[in-house]
């Protein structure tokens, strides 16, 4: 451990920049050795912080050398400035001067990926949140917004390619006969933002014609072997400009918007202004090699990315405590991009799953922050699933509150009065509401408080007046720091079924309708509904209305009604859910309890009904058949019990399989689609549904089913159908799982995103044996401590592994505990995720909570990057 350990930074303590940066002119000279980076700052002092003589205090980084600084073109001498904690400190300044620096870095040398770096053959930068400082001395905070002429010089055989944000203004040559590249960008924007690459890179060119018919030059950059994995890519880009324009009147601004694929990257894809870098699995897609969820992932990251030139460029944040400001609105306008491109419902199922499988998990463990955090260790812990997810979720419920047209309004309002400047949440909440007059005081407290509302739902019916009483109590459990929580306002959409499930119109509050929006405001409150003949059964939170845990007392008729009935779709796989969840609960304890596993499940009519109903969505009807997951099962549950979790779910479904054997057979057959492959939703959804009755029926151990299962290996024309066979057969211990995964690799051992499934499946096997074979895969010649997506193939992939990860003896989590020291300093983002499962060690079974706990405690004796240390002593506070 450290002497002193790294503190906290806080949003109260936020102050304007004393200093502000006009124009950033920068010149890479890029070496193989050492890149030198000259900086001309044209400052000033900030009027808006006030008189003030405060001195020059520029950030950096403990890779950036310091060769020379000038003030207006005077040398300083070393008295005139120190270096303190990777910070330049310059005591005497004018109030307004250009600053020259002078840097040297080793690209080849930064496995932390952040700032410039190497990926392959090319260089290529990261600088979110905090990755500039590592280039060059500077003020890299959001809220200095500077306009940037970036130059260039490389060996053009080795870097044809130069690229930076904007638009390329002049193309020449040096002495030495490198070329020179010069690239300027109109906007302002935060360093953040500013992005290089160079290589020796293959483009794919398209042109988009915008609303107001200007020519916008696409272009797609990757190594020249995957040039033929970009066209959908390409294609997604368009749809996603269009849906811009159409949906928020968002019109693209630079003429060229460019797009570059890396293999080497910490995250999904960075949107730098006009020049957008993706982590390759983000980006390229074949039919061959990629599965429909990476399609529509790729799809939607795209759309994401793009979407931020308006949502997180144009209009920034002011400080890294409003990253969802940027975020939480760009998440919710790629999902509602991805639902109108496909199935509304479908895409909300998956959300929501996911939502309350990871971002609920997130909220009840030591990590717990609010959306809008009021303090942090190190920014980059801060890309959670509470920041995108949830704040998605508070962006969705204004969305509900005011009614589409009124949220246009306020995103049109919000745009406008903030372009070109760096905002605050409250900013965003300030247009909605003043665009549309609602009251939206309350509601603010989603940003600031943290955990997850508990909403308890109590209902009576009076016979005599035909009045349904719906009470609801609100309450919010204590998370670290925060151990008192107010009341939220809460939409709760509901609508109200009778005993055949018809939809029922009733009255609230002197409206009439079948569908209502509540408004829970206090810690308790009633609703009244009239004009109902008898006592109906609510479908409560339809869609999901918001991020919470709704509790009533649904009997299992109710729950097969609505599963049948409700015409709010989501409500209808949420009843499944729930259906299934109920009956898992109770093989869950049998199973603690070392019991024999006993139960006649209900879901066998209901799985049969679907099964036998040609009327509905297929990809639907997957999504029910679907289990709840052993993580979200985890996240139900208080302590976790891995292996009786893994056992119940088991039990389960091999009951239903059993029972309805000869109906997954038959929809098996009737989804097989013949045809060339296409990533349509239909298409999508009759692979999906195919394939969940594919490992339904192979757990009747059927001959046939087993022989069908490794046709569809070794003939699919697609990696859907080819990926879903072999994790079925994996999944299933199937007798030939071993032969089939040695030949998965044997065929793709050339494709790296494909290897990568492979590492990660080969990782996640339930097998004695779980740790030989991930150590062994640490060692296998795919494997690469370097690369990010390897390391979140195999580490998460045995994460899945209950019998691995979780093995009695603890030696899962040294394994992990391992790993991560050994990430520490190489990659200290990617160390700090792998933190993550063992982040839940409180809620674990005794037996194994302390085997966790000792492994954190490990880690925290090391001497540790400031991500781990944030995540690792919060965990153990
Ligand atoms: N703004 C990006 C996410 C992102 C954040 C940090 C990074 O550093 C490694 C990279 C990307 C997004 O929301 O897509
Ligand atoms: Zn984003």
């Amino acid at each position: 451990m450290k002497e002193s350990q790294p503190s906290a930074i806080y949003l109260k303590d936020y102050k304007v920049p004393p200093f502000l940066i006009d124009k950033t002119e920068l010149t890479f000279d890029l070496d193989e050795a050492t890149t030198i980076v000259t900086s001309r700052l044209h400052m000033r002092r900030n009027p808006a912080f006030g008189k003030s003589t405060a001195p020059l205090i520029l950030d950096g980084g403990e890779d950036v050398k310091l060769i020379g600084v000038a003030m207006d073109d005077y040398a300083l001498p070393p008295e005139e400035y120190r270096i303190s904690e990777d910070k330049l400190i310059i005591t005497a300044t004018a109030d307004e001067f250009v600053l020259t620096c002078e840097t040297l870095i080793e690209p080849q040398n930064n496995t932390r990926l952040e700032g410039l770096y190497r990926s392959s053959s090319m260089f290529c930068t990261q600088c979110e949140a905090e990755g500039f400082r590592h280039i060059t001395y500077y003020l890299d905070r959001p809220d200095v917004m500077s306009v940037f002429t970036t130059t260039i010089i490389a060996d053009e055989n080795r870097y044809p390619v130069m690229l930076s944000n904007g638009n390329e203004v002049e193309r020449g040559k040096t002495d030495e006969g490198k070329t020179v590249v010069v690239w300027h960008d109109p906007f302002p924007k935060p360093a953040y933002l500013f992005a290089l690459v160079a290589g020796d890179l293959a483009v794919k060119n398209d042109v988009f014609t915008t609303q107001s018919k200007r020519d916008i030059k696409l272009q797609i950059f990757t190594e020249a072997h995957n040039l033929d994995k970009v066209d959908y890519a390409m294609e997604a880009l368009k749809r996603s400009m269009r849906w811009d324009e159409e949906t928020y009147g968002r019109e693209y601004d630079l003429d060229i918007f460019m797009i570059v694929a890396v293999d080497d990257f910490n995250m999904g894809a960075m949107e730098n202004k006009g020049l957008n870098i993706f982590n390759s699995s983000c980006l390229l897609a074949s039919p061959e090699t990629t599965t429909d969820d990476t399609y529509l992932r790729v799809e939607a990251i795209v759309a994401h990315e793009y979407f931020h030139n308006w949502s997180g460029n144009r209009v920034t944040c002011r400080d890294w405590f409003q990253l969802s400001l940027k975020e939480g609105f760009t998440v919710f306008r790629d999902q509602t991009f991805s639902a109108d491109m496909h199935s509304e419902t479908v895409k909300r199922v998956e959300d929501v799953s996911f939502l309350k499988t990871a971002q609920f998990a997130e909220d009840a463990g030591p990590m717990a922050h609010p959306v809008r955090p009021a303090s942090f260790i190190e920014i980059s812990n801060f890309y959670t699933l509470t920041v995108y997810e949830k704040g998605s979720e508070i962006v969705r419920m204004i969305h509900t509150l005011l009614g589409a047209e009124k949220f246009r309004a306020g995103s049109d309002l919000y745009f406008d009065r903030h372009d070109g400047q760096a905002v605050t949440c409250d900013d965003f909440i300030a247009a909605m509401q003043d665009a549309s007059g609602f009251d939206l005081s309350q509601f603010k407290r989603w940003y600031s408080q943290a955990g997850t509302p508990i909403v308890k739902v109590k209902d009576s019916f009076d016979e005599a007046t035909g009045t349904y009483r719906l009470t609801m109590l609100q309450d919010t459990p204590a998370t670290p720091g925060q151990p008192t929580k107010l009341p939220l306002h809460i939409p709760v959409r509901v609508g109200l079924l009778d005993e055949q499930g018809n939809a029922l119109s009733a009255e609230l509050n002197g409206v009439a309708a079948k569908d209502h929006v509540l408004h829970l405001q206090s810690s308790e409150q009633e609703f009244e509904f009239s004009g109902l003949a008898a006592k109906p059964v609510p479908s409560l939170l339809r869609g999901f209305s918001a991020p919470v845990k709704l509790h009533y007392d649904y009997s299992s008729k109710d729950l097969l009604l609505l599963l049948s009935s409700d015409t709010d779709g989501f409500n209808r796989w949420s009843a499944s859910q729930q259906l299934a969840v109920n009956e898992l609960t109770t093989l869950i304890n049998q199973a603690i309890e070392g019991k024999k596993l006993s139960f006649d499940s209900q879901l066998v009519h209901g799985f049969k009904t679907l099964l036998n109903d040609e009327t509905l969505d297929p990809a639907m009807v997957a999504l029910i058949l679907a289990l709840p997951s052993q993580a979200y099962l985890s996240e139900l549950a208080n302590p976790i019990y891995p292996a009786a979790i893994k056992q119940a779910r088991q039990h389960l479904k091999s009951q239903l399989a059993h029972a309805l054997s000869a109906d997954f057979e038959r929809v098996y057959r009737e989804h097989k689609i013949q045809g060339e492959y296409q990533a349509t939703a239909k298409d999508i959804a009759h692979r999906s549904l195919k394939n969940i009755a594919l490992s339904y029926w192979v757990e009747t151990n059927s001959e046939l089913a087993q022989q069908e299962l490794v046709a569809q290996f070794q003939t699919a024309n697609n990696m859907t159908d080819q990926f879903a066979a072999l994790s079925i057969a994996v999944n299933s211990q199937h007798k030939q799982a071993a032969e089939l995964l040695a030949a998965f690799y044997e065929q793709w051992k050339e494709e790296p995103l494909v290897v990568n499934k492979w590492l990660m499946l080969s990782a996640s096997q339930e097998q004695e044996r779980a740790l030989a074979t991930v150590k062994g895969l640490m060692e296998h010649p795919a494997f690469d401590l370097k690369n990010p997506n390897k390391v979140r193939s195999v580490l998460g992939g045995f994460g899945q592994s209950v019998t691995g990860f979780h093995k009695a003896d603890g030696s899962g989590y040294h394994f992990l505990a391992d790993q991560i020291i050994l990430l520490n300093k190489r990659n200290p983002q990617i160390a700090s995720r792998l933190c993550t499962p063992l982040t839940r060690w409180k809620k674990l079974q005794p037996e194994l909570s302390v085997k966790m706990k000792s492994e954190l405690e490990r880690i925290l004796a090391e001497d540790l990057s400031k991500d781990v240390y944030e995540v690792i002593s919060k965990s153990l506070a």
